[in-house]
């Protein structure tokens, strides 16, 4: 019998995260499980209101280390509060983003040390990591297209290109570094041919 898992979502703007959390989420659910689906940064009161200060624009420019130190502070709250109580009492747990968004985002697109990340990972998550990461994979361009219809763009949204295609790369690394928690999507393809492929990796588990 399998246990519970931990499953995150990622991929640049607009690959279509949040279109299949919940797409995810009802197909584990229909198996029988419990699911608990979640965000991040955010999950509980206090990381949302963090979640507030890092994608809001402020007159006061927050530092490349104050950003990286909030998304770990938010992460913590979500943890504590959330995603180990739901691990613990059995649910599955599905979250739109985690910690391979802080290596893909302050890493490669703010250049934050990635020695330094790790360390804040092992500091806060203490081993703890999801057991399956599904990474939505398109051109930086096209996920921006996808995007741009909605309103006022945040703290990430208004970054260029380049940002965006060293974000591209650094998940590109970390997935084919890590061939067992990772599975790859091309998220390109239709809708429902790419939900064909992640309850293919879903079939798997369940
Ligand atoms: N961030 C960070 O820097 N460091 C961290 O550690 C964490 C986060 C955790 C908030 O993320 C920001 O926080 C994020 C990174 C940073 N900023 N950026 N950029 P967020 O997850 O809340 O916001 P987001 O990344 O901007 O997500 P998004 O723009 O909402 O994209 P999405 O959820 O991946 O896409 P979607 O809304 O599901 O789909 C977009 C549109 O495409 C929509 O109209 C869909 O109907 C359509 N769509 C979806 N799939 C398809 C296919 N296959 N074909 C055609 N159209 C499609």
């Amino acid at each position: 019998m399998i246990k519970n898992l931990f499953i995150t979502l990622e991929g640049v703007e607009g690959v279509g995260k949040s279109t299949n959390l919940g797409f995810i989420s009802s197909y584990v659910r229909e198996s029988g499980k419990e699911v608990l689906t979640t965000r991040e940064p955010g999950g509980t009161a206090i990381a949302e209101k963090i979640r507030g200060l890092l994608l809001n624009h402020d007159e006061e420019a927050l530092t490349a280390d104050a950003e990286l130190l909030l998304m770990f502070a938010a992460r913590s709250q979500h943890l504590e509060h959330v995603i180990k109580p739901a691990l613990a009492a059995g649910q599955w747990v599905v979250c739109d983003r985690f910690t391979d968004a802080t290596f893909a985002y302050q890493g490669g697109g703010r250049n934050s040390p990635m020695k330094k990340i790790a360390w804040l990972e092992n500091m806060v998550q203490k081993g703890l990591s999801p057991d399956l990461t599904i990474l939505l994979d398109l051109p930086v361009e096209v996920g921006l297209k996808r995007a741009a219809s909605r309103s006022e763009p945040d703290r990430f949204e208004v970054e260029k290109k380049l940002f965006f295609e060293r974000v591209r790369a650094t998940y590109l690394e970390r997935a084919k570094a890590d061939k067992n928690r990772f599975c790859m999507v091309d998220a390109m393809q239709d809708l429902s041919t790419v939900q064909r492929q992640i309850v293919k990796h879903l079939e798997g588990l369940l």
